[in-house]
Protein backbone atom coordinates (compact mmCIF):
# COMPACT_ATOMS: atom_id res chain seq x y z
CA UNK A 1 0.00 0.00 0.00
CA UNK A 2 2.80 2.19 0.78
CA UNK A 3 3.85 2.02 -2.70
CA UNK A 4 0.76 3.05 -4.19
CA UNK A 5 0.45 5.97 -1.93
CA UNK A 6 3.78 7.06 -2.94
CA UNK A 7 2.67 6.39 -7.31
CA UNK A 8 -0.71 8.62 -6.70
CA UNK A 9 1.62 11.46 -4.70
CA UNK A 10 4.28 11.32 -8.01
CA UNK A 11 1.14 11.85 -10.43
CA UNK A 12 -0.66 14.45 -8.77
CA UNK A 13 2.89 16.14 -8.12
CA UNK A 14 3.60 15.40 -12.00
CA UNK A 15 6.94 13.55 -11.05
CA UNK A 16 6.66 11.56 -14.13
CA UNK A 17 10.19 8.94 -13.85
CA UNK A 18 9.32 8.23 -10.43
CA UNK A 19 5.53 7.70 -10.97
CA UNK A 20 6.73 5.32 -13.99
CA UNK A 21 9.01 3.46 -11.39
CA UNK A 22 6.82 3.11 -8.66
CA UNK A 23 4.41 1.45 -11.28
CA UNK A 24 7.22 -0.93 -11.68
CA UNK A 25 7.68 -1.26 -8.02
CA UNK A 26 4.15 -2.18 -7.23
CA UNK A 27 4.42 -4.56 -10.18
CA UNK A 28 7.44 -6.42 -8.22
CA UNK A 29 5.81 -6.12 -5.31
CA UNK A 30 3.35 -8.55 -6.85
CA UNK A 31 -0.03 -5.65 -6.66
CA UNK A 32 -2.75 -6.48 -9.00
CA UNK A 33 -2.51 -4.60 -11.89
CA UNK A 34 -5.94 -3.24 -11.80
CA UNK A 35 -5.47 -2.06 -8.36
CA UNK A 36 -2.43 -0.15 -9.23
CA UNK A 37 -4.78 1.42 -11.94
CA UNK A 38 -7.63 2.13 -9.54
CA UNK A 39 -6.27 3.00 -6.51
CA UNK A 40 -2.54 4.69 -7.79
CA UNK A 41 -3.96 6.09 -10.67
CA UNK A 42 -7.32 6.93 -11.34
CA UNK A 43 -8.56 7.97 -8.10
CA UNK A 44 -5.48 10.30 -7.94
CA UNK A 45 -6.69 12.07 -11.03
CA UNK A 46 -9.97 12.77 -9.14
CA UNK A 47 -8.30 14.44 -6.33
CA UNK A 48 -6.25 16.44 -8.91
CA UNK A 49 -9.29 17.55 -10.70
CA UNK A 50 -10.81 18.42 -6.84
CA UNK A 51 -8.09 20.57 -6.25
CA UNK A 52 -8.35 22.17 -9.42
CA UNK A 53 -11.95 22.94 -8.87
CA UNK A 54 -10.70 24.39 -5.37
CA UNK A 55 -8.53 26.75 -7.15
CA UNK A 56 -5.25 24.99 -5.06
CA UNK A 57 -3.81 24.17 -8.38
CA UNK A 58 -4.24 25.71 -12.36
CA UNK A 59 -4.11 23.60 -15.71
CA UNK A 60 -0.22 23.56 -15.93
CA UNK A 61 -0.03 21.43 -12.77
CA UNK A 62 -3.43 18.97 -13.84
CA UNK A 63 -1.89 18.90 -17.09
CA UNK A 64 1.80 17.24 -15.88
CA UNK A 65 -0.42 15.03 -13.82
CA UNK A 66 -1.74 13.88 -16.96
CA UNK A 67 1.32 13.60 -18.37
CA UNK A 68 2.69 11.48 -14.95
CA UNK A 69 -0.61 9.28 -15.76
CA UNK A 70 -0.27 8.47 -18.87
CA UNK A 71 3.44 7.68 -18.42
CA UNK A 72 2.52 5.07 -16.12
CA UNK A 73 -0.12 3.77 -18.36
CA UNK A 74 2.16 2.78 -20.48
CA UNK A 75 4.24 0.48 -18.58
CA UNK A 76 1.40 -0.77 -16.66
CA UNK A 77 0.05 -1.52 -20.10
CA UNK A 78 0.80 -5.24 -21.05
CA UNK A 79 0.04 -6.16 -17.39
CA UNK A 80 -3.57 -4.86 -17.69
CA UNK A 81 -4.52 -6.90 -21.49
CA UNK A 82 -6.62 -9.54 -21.04
CA UNK A 83 -7.94 -12.93 -22.87
CA UNK A 84 -8.55 -11.64 -26.15
CA UNK A 85 -11.36 -13.55 -28.46
CA UNK A 86 -9.99 -13.59 -31.70
CA UNK A 87 -11.52 -11.44 -34.60
CA UNK A 88 -14.29 -9.23 -32.95
CA UNK A 89 -13.88 -6.35 -35.71
CA UNK A 90 -12.96 -3.13 -35.61
CA UNK A 91 -14.04 -0.30 -33.25
CA UNK A 92 -13.32 3.16 -33.65
CA UNK A 93 -12.79 5.44 -30.93
CA UNK A 94 -12.08 9.19 -30.18
CA UNK A 95 -12.95 12.07 -27.82
CA UNK A 96 -15.59 14.19 -29.35
CA UNK A 97 -15.24 17.78 -30.90
CA UNK A 98 -13.58 20.66 -28.84
CA UNK A 99 -12.69 17.93 -25.92
CA UNK A 100 -8.91 17.41 -25.39
CA UNK A 101 -9.30 14.89 -22.66
CA UNK A 102 -7.69 11.38 -23.68
CA UNK A 103 -6.76 9.80 -20.61
CA UNK A 104 -10.15 7.41 -20.31
CA UNK A 105 -10.48 7.09 -23.47
CA UNK A 106 -6.80 5.52 -24.14
CA UNK A 107 -8.10 3.17 -21.02
CA UNK A 108 -11.58 1.88 -22.45
CA UNK A 109 -9.72 1.67 -26.06
CA UNK A 110 -6.61 -0.62 -24.67
CA UNK A 111 -9.23 -2.60 -22.92
CA UNK A 112 -11.65 -2.61 -26.10
CA UNK A 113 -8.54 -4.36 -28.19
CA UNK A 114 -7.50 -6.14 -25.55
CA UNK A 115 -11.09 -7.91 -25.77
CA UNK A 116 -10.49 -8.44 -29.27
CA UNK A 117 -11.01 -5.72 -31.46
CA UNK A 118 -8.89 -3.97 -34.15
CA UNK A 119 -8.91 -0.05 -32.67
CA UNK A 120 -9.32 2.41 -34.96
CA UNK A 121 -8.09 5.26 -32.35
CA UNK A 122 -8.93 8.65 -33.85
CA UNK A 123 -7.52 11.02 -30.55
CA UNK A 124 -9.47 14.17 -29.63
CA UNK A 125 -11.18 17.18 -30.92
CA UNK A 126 -12.81 14.66 -33.32
CA UNK A 127 -16.01 15.98 -35.29
CA UNK A 128 -18.78 14.34 -36.21
CA UNK A 129 -17.55 14.41 -39.79
CA UNK A 130 -14.31 12.63 -38.88
CA UNK A 131 -16.34 10.11 -37.43
CA UNK A 132 -18.62 9.35 -40.25
CA UNK A 133 -15.77 9.52 -42.85
CA UNK A 134 -14.08 6.62 -40.70
CA UNK A 135 -16.38 4.58 -40.95
CA UNK A 136 -17.06 4.46 -44.58
CA UNK A 137 -13.55 3.96 -45.04
CA UNK A 138 -13.94 1.39 -42.72
CA UNK A 139 -17.15 -0.78 -43.34
CA UNK A 140 -15.84 -3.66 -41.34
CA UNK A 141 -16.44 -1.46 -38.62
CA UNK A 142 -18.75 -2.56 -35.54
CA UNK A 143 -18.77 -0.07 -32.60
CA UNK A 144 -17.47 3.01 -31.93
CA UNK A 145 -16.63 4.23 -28.83
CA UNK A 146 -17.73 8.33 -27.87
CA UNK A 147 -15.71 9.70 -25.01
CA UNK A 148 -16.87 13.10 -23.29
CA UNK A 149 -15.53 14.73 -20.39
CA UNK A 150 -16.85 18.24 -20.09
CA UNK A 151 -19.97 19.02 -19.67
CA UNK A 152 -19.72 21.89 -22.43
CA UNK A 153 -18.69 19.06 -25.04
CA UNK A 154 -21.56 16.84 -24.08
CA UNK A 155 -23.29 18.81 -27.17
CA UNK A 156 -20.59 17.41 -29.24
CA UNK A 157 -21.80 13.64 -28.31
CA UNK A 158 -24.82 14.36 -29.11
CA UNK A 159 -24.07 15.84 -32.46
CA UNK A 160 -21.95 13.03 -33.00
CA UNK A 161 -24.37 9.81 -32.19
CA UNK A 162 -26.94 12.02 -34.01
CA UNK A 163 -24.60 12.13 -37.09
CA UNK A 164 -23.28 8.68 -37.14
CA UNK A 165 -26.92 7.44 -36.89
CA UNK A 166 -28.04 9.34 -40.06
CA UNK A 167 -25.30 8.87 -42.19
CA UNK A 168 -26.75 4.76 -42.82
CA UNK A 169 -23.88 3.23 -41.31
CA UNK A 170 -24.63 -0.27 -39.73
CA UNK A 171 -22.49 0.04 -36.14
CA UNK A 172 -23.49 -0.09 -32.95
CA UNK A 173 -22.63 3.27 -30.86
CA UNK A 174 -21.34 3.18 -27.03
CA UNK A 175 -20.54 6.57 -24.91
CA UNK A 176 -19.22 7.48 -21.86
CA UNK A 177 -16.64 10.02 -19.82
CA UNK A 178 -17.10 11.77 -16.52
CA UNK A 179 -20.23 13.60 -17.20
CA UNK A 180 -22.65 11.39 -19.57
CA UNK A 181 -25.01 9.07 -17.60
CA UNK A 182 -27.03 5.71 -18.89
CA UNK A 183 -29.78 8.32 -19.47
CA UNK A 184 -27.98 11.10 -21.09
CA UNK A 185 -26.98 8.00 -23.39
CA UNK A 186 -30.42 6.69 -23.98
CA UNK A 187 -31.93 10.74 -24.51
CA UNK A 188 -29.22 10.85 -27.48
CA UNK A 189 -30.30 7.54 -28.63
CA UNK A 190 -26.61 5.46 -27.71
CA UNK A 191 -26.62 2.05 -28.24
CA UNK A 192 -25.10 1.99 -24.67
CA UNK A 193 -23.29 3.70 -22.13
CA UNK A 194 -20.55 2.24 -19.43
CA UNK A 195 -19.52 4.02 -16.55
CA UNK A 196 -15.58 3.02 -16.49
CA UNK A 197 -13.57 1.35 -18.99
CA UNK A 198 -13.60 -2.66 -18.47
CA UNK A 199 -17.42 -2.25 -18.49
CA UNK A 200 -17.01 -0.14 -22.05
CA UNK A 201 -14.86 -3.55 -23.17
CA UNK A 202 -17.74 -6.00 -21.89
CA UNK A 203 -20.27 -3.58 -23.68
CA UNK A 204 -18.78 -3.88 -26.98
CA UNK A 205 -18.64 -7.54 -26.93
CA UNK A 206 -22.35 -8.14 -25.89
CA UNK A 207 -23.79 -5.13 -28.13
CA UNK A 208 -22.24 -6.80 -31.14
CA UNK A 209 -24.00 -10.34 -30.83
CO1 LIG B 1 -9.66 18.94 -17.48
N1 LIG B 1 -11.42 19.08 -16.64
N2 LIG B 1 -9.96 20.62 -18.40
N3 LIG B 1 -7.89 18.71 -18.13
N4 LIG B 1 -9.53 17.52 -16.28
C1 LIG B 1 -11.88 17.94 -15.87
C2 LIG B 1 -12.67 16.99 -16.74
C3 LIG B 1 -12.77 18.64 -14.75
C4 LIG B 1 -13.87 17.74 -14.17
C5 LIG B 1 -11.85 19.20 -13.62
C6 LIG B 1 -12.64 19.89 -12.54
O1 LIG B 1 -13.02 21.02 -12.70
N5 LIG B 1 -12.91 19.24 -11.43
C7 LIG B 1 -13.30 19.89 -15.54
C8 LIG B 1 -14.62 19.69 -16.28
C9 LIG B 1 -15.76 20.37 -15.57
C10 LIG B 1 -17.03 20.25 -16.34
O2 LIG B 1 -17.08 19.95 -17.48
N6 LIG B 1 -18.10 20.52 -15.66
C11 LIG B 1 -12.15 20.17 -16.48
C12 LIG B 1 -11.92 21.41 -17.12
C13 LIG B 1 -12.83 22.55 -16.69
C14 LIG B 1 -10.90 21.60 -18.09
C15 LIG B 1 -10.58 22.87 -18.89
C16 LIG B 1 -11.81 23.65 -19.40
C17 LIG B 1 -9.69 23.74 -17.97
C18 LIG B 1 -9.33 25.08 -18.53
O3 LIG B 1 -8.68 25.18 -19.54
N7 LIG B 1 -9.73 26.12 -17.84
C19 LIG B 1 -9.72 22.32 -20.03
C20 LIG B 1 -10.56 21.91 -21.26
C21 LIG B 1 -9.70 21.51 -22.42
C22 LIG B 1 -10.53 20.86 -23.51
O4 LIG B 1 -10.76 19.68 -23.46
N8 LIG B 1 -11.01 21.66 -24.46
C23 LIG B 1 -9.12 21.11 -19.37
C24 LIG B 1 -7.87 20.61 -19.69
C25 LIG B 1 -7.28 19.54 -19.08
C26 LIG B 1 -5.84 19.10 -19.34
C27 LIG B 1 -5.41 19.24 -20.81
C28 LIG B 1 -4.92 19.96 -18.47
C29 LIG B 1 -5.86 17.63 -18.75
C30 LIG B 1 -6.17 16.55 -19.81
C31 LIG B 1 -4.94 15.86 -20.34
C32 LIG B 1 -5.30 14.64 -21.17
O5 LIG B 1 -6.34 14.05 -21.08
N9 LIG B 1 -4.36 14.33 -22.03
C33 LIG B 1 -7.05 17.69 -17.80
C34 LIG B 1 -7.27 16.75 -16.77
C35 LIG B 1 -6.14 15.77 -16.50
C36 LIG B 1 -8.48 16.69 -16.05
C37 LIG B 1 -8.85 15.78 -14.84
C38 LIG B 1 -8.09 16.33 -13.63
C39 LIG B 1 -8.54 14.33 -14.99
C40 LIG B 1 -9.16 13.65 -16.22
C41 LIG B 1 -8.67 12.23 -16.28
O6 LIG B 1 -7.79 11.92 -17.06
N10 LIG B 1 -9.17 11.37 -15.38
C42 LIG B 1 -10.42 15.99 -14.77
C43 LIG B 1 -10.98 15.82 -13.37
C44 LIG B 1 -11.68 14.51 -13.17
O7 LIG B 1 -11.87 13.71 -14.05
N11 LIG B 1 -12.18 14.32 -11.99
C45 LIG B 1 -10.61 17.25 -15.53
C46 LIG B 1 -8.73 9.98 -15.27
C47 LIG B 1 -9.46 9.12 -16.34
C48 LIG B 1 -9.02 7.67 -16.22
O8 LIG B 1 -10.83 9.21 -16.05
O9 LIG B 1 -11.31 10.39 -18.25
O10 LIG B 1 -13.10 10.13 -16.46
P1 LIG B 1 -11.92 9.61 -17.17
O11 LIG B 1 -12.27 8.19 -17.80
C49 LIG B 1 -12.95 7.21 -17.05
C50 LIG B 1 -14.48 7.23 -17.22
O12 LIG B 1 -15.00 8.52 -17.42
C51 LIG B 1 -14.73 6.29 -18.33
O13 LIG B 1 -13.66 5.33 -18.24
C52 LIG B 1 -12.51 5.91 -17.61
C53 LIG B 1 -12.07 5.05 -16.41
O14 LIG B 1 -12.08 3.74 -16.56
N12 LIG B 1 -14.79 6.72 -19.72
C54 LIG B 1 -15.54 6.03 -20.62
C55 LIG B 1 -14.16 7.72 -20.37
N13 LIG B 1 -14.50 7.71 -21.66
C56 LIG B 1 -15.33 6.67 -21.85
C57 LIG B 1 -15.97 6.16 -23.01
C58 LIG B 1 -16.79 5.02 -22.88
C59 LIG B 1 -16.99 4.43 -21.64
C60 LIG B 1 -16.37 4.90 -20.50
O15 LIG B 1 -17.44 4.46 -23.90
C61 LIG B 1 -17.09 4.83 -25.18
Amino acid sequence: MATINELAKAIAAGRKKDAEALVEAALDEGMDPLEILNKGMIDTMGLVGEKFKTGEIFVPEMLVAARAMKASVEVLKPHLSGEASAGLGKCVIGTVAGDLHDIGKNLVGMMIESAGFTLVDLGVDVSADTFINTLKANPDTKVVALSCLLTTTMPAIRDAVTAIKGAGVAVKIIVGGAPITEGFANEIGANGYAPDAASAATLAKTIIV
